[in-house]
């Protein structure tokens, strides 16, 4: 076996994109590996500032693109064809390719009987049509995609209008110059699920020589994460017309609190032509749609007075409590109204220190999951029915908090999330990191500022999480994680800094730059299995290790069994229900000692529910460690657990 720089049928078509943008790139070569390399520069040259959630207001429309789409996969052996026989330009449908329909948003790999399509490596093409209105034609119009997973380029009317990588995160282009106004349009968007050493999450290409074994040129991709690498456009496809002279981003940000008055400073900035010719009004209303506060002004400071701050479930009687930042500009000049935005947020203050992380002055204990998103036929496609079936359950067993692991999670459940009060430490997909190069240091980089970019204005999201279980003993790791932290500090100091660890304490070097510490442990199931009487002992042992080492709080943000629902035993073995159960009373004890000692901050279990992985011998279908099924039906843990997050005080 050896990797190898994959799909060379890619390559004449890397050159044409890359070039463009970057023709002094020297190091342009025929490699496929490079060329994920070149993409990520090729993106950040070309991004935007703002990533504002479309909402509609009196300036601006929008237009939904989700629905039935036409969908092709490019063969293994023709995998430039698409490009070659330009499907871009026509209808899928008419090309020379068999095509079928496909939801979006969805993942394709579940949807038909074709396990070439569940196991497809590669191109992907996507087509339909829409219509664009008339009255459209005076404004700016923009397409955004909540996600494509992982490299995704968009034609409209058979133009190249963007690329991006990067599989969870949204981008979106103005296209007010390739749409026909009051005429029928169509796009075409092809996706590659292909993950190398530089992407985020990282895979590799591998080759079998063996030909005892495998037929020439066999490949198969490979990666070191444990959840399945759905693909396709995940979440919502939005078009958006906005004024021309346009509100593009907005930050804000709490920077006092008190009973009488919380603070928040705002920014906005605005884009397209004549922006000298408007101000900026900024008004605050509460939920009851009445003004309390206002100022002017690209910048500013705005005083609430007795403001209803933001609590998470279970430190207050208020919950999720939203304000809105209503933003308006004004052209002085004519006396118009110009671009409204509309933006939820709530008053609420982090600070942490070596034993705590305090939100408005009180200190937080998580009680929560490790989560995926993922259900059956949907795969990791946006879908509203599970995830407010999640929230019902979440709050059915009185969880205050979540991890996104491992990767952002849909802007839909975030505004959940906000409105119902959960804490939400936000992840990128660094899952598993080793071989800590340049190249992909740039595209995690990318990557968090991408997120910070999307999230920074949520009050859920108390603490940013750079990345699961690294190869953090290596030596190398340490320069590496130093300037991811750093940068995130620059862009957001007002959220602690984690990244989830599962090596030893005495090998790792990468906790030393964390606010806090957060590790993965599962005593009495990868170690020492069916051993629960160690359980205790270990983790106490363990959590102590990492906080006596480092003087900073630490999460346990990984702990559990795997359990088939309905397999028992007495007394209980690995994989039944009653085992699952047993591994989490002797992590409570732990834990309940650990929390006297005063550093413990949380315990998130995994998983929320059962999920999709690649296919293993020690995983039957999936990952089974959920304490709902992927039905999300609870195992007996649910209840078990139940009984322990309803007792747990913050
Ligand atoms: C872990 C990983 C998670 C896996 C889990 C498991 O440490 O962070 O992605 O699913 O273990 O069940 O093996």
């Amino acid at each position: 076996m050896k990797v190898v720089e994959i799909q060379d049928s890619l390559n004449c078509r890397t050159t044409a994109f890359c070039l463009r943008v970057k023709r002094n790139l020297s190091r342009l070569t025929m490699h496929f590996s490079i060329l994920l390399t070149i993409l990520v520069f090729c993106v950040n040259g070309m991004h935007a500032t703002g990533i504002l959630y479309p909402r509609p207001s009196e300036s601006r429309e929008t237009l939904s693109l989700d629905g039935i789409w036409k969908f092709a996969i490019a063969n293994r052996s023709e995998q430039n064809k698409g490009f070659e026989e330009k499907w871009y330009q026509a209808a899928l449908q008419h090309c020379a390719v068999k095509v079928i329909d496909m939801p979006v948003p969805s993942s394709y790999n579940d949807i038909t009987q074709d396990s070439d399509i569940r196991d497809h490596i590669g191109w992907a093409w996507y087509h339909r049509d829409f219509f664009v209105p008339r009255t459209w034609k005076s404004q700016r119009v923009n397409i955004r995609f909540g996600s494509v997973n992982y490299f995704a380029i968009v034609w409209i009317n058979g133009v190249e209008v963007t690329s991006h990588s990067g599989g969870y995160l949204p981008f979106d282009v103005e296209v007010t110059d390739h749409l026909k106004f009051g005429y029928p349009n169509f796009i075409t968007v092809a996706v590659n699920n292909t993950l190398t050493p530089w992407t985020i999450p990282q895979g590799k290409i591998v080759y079998h020589n063996d030909s005892q074994r495998y037929p020439a040129g066999y490949y198969e991709q490979q990666y070191n994460f444990d959840f399945f690498n759905y693909a396709g456009i995940h979440r919502p496809v939005i078009l958006s017309a906005t004024p021309k002279t346009y509100i593009d981003d907005i930050t804000i940000n709490t920077t006092s609190v008190s009973d009488s008055e919380g603070t928040v400073s705002y920014s906005v900035e605005l884009g397209g032509s004549k922006i000298a010719a408007y101000s900026v009004i900024a008004e605050v209303y509460d939920s009851r749609d009445r003004l309390v506060a206002q100022s002017k002004g690209l910048t500013g400071e705005i005083r609430v007075t007795n403001p209803n701050l933001w609590w998470p479930r279970g430190m207050n009687e208020s919950v999720g409590y939203l304000y809105t930042l209503k933003i308006q500009l004004w052209n002085d000049a004519k006396n118009v109204e110009g671009d409204v935005y509309r933006l939820p947020f709530g008053i609420r203050f982090i600070q942490w220190n070596s034993t705590g992380v305090y939100l408005n002055g009180k200190s937080v204990y998580f009680k929560g999951f490790g989560r995926h998103e993922d259900a059956s036929l949907r795969g990791r496609g946006l879908d509203l029915v599970t995830l407010t079936k999640d929230y019902n359950l979440m709050r059915w067993i009185e969880a205050n908090s979540f991890r996104t692991s491992h990767y952002p999670y849909s802007e839909e459940l975030m505004d959940l999330a906000d409105q119902q009060g959960f804490l939400v430490i936000d992840e990128v997909p660094a899952v598993g990191l080793d071989n800590f190069d340049d190249d992909l240091l740039e595209a995690h980089k990318q990557t968090l500022k991408e997120l910070i970019q999307r999230d920074k204005n949520r009050p859920a999201v108390v603490m940013w999480s750079i990345g699961n279980e690294p190869q953090s003993q290596k030596e190398v790791s340490a320069h590496y994680f130093d300037a991811v932290v750093q940068l995130v500090h620059r862009l957001d100091s007002s959220r602690p800094v984690t990244l989830v660890l599962n090596k030893p304490s005495n090998q790792d070097v990468a906790a030393q730059f964390l606010d806090v510490i957060c590790i993965n442990r599962y005593f009495g199931w990868y170690s020492d299995t069916g051993h629960s009487e160690l359980i205790t002992y270990q983790m106490v042992k363990e959590v102590t290790a990492w906080h006596d080492k480092h003087l900073k709080p630490v999460l346990v943000t990984e702990y559990g069994a795997g359990a088939l629902a309905g397999l028992h035993t007495d007394p209980p073995v690995v994989w039944t229900e009653d085992y699952q159960v047993v591994l989490m009373e002797q992590n409570f004890k732990a834990f309940d000692q650990l929390r006297e000692m005063g550093f413990l901050i949380g315990e998130m279990i995994w998983n929320f529910a059962d999920f999709a992985t690649p296919q293993e011998y020690f995983r039957p279908t999936g990952c089974m460690k959920g304490v709902f099924t992927r039905d999300r039906q609870p195992k007996f843990a649910a209840h078990f657990l139940r009984r322990r997050y309803a007792q747990l005080f913050c």
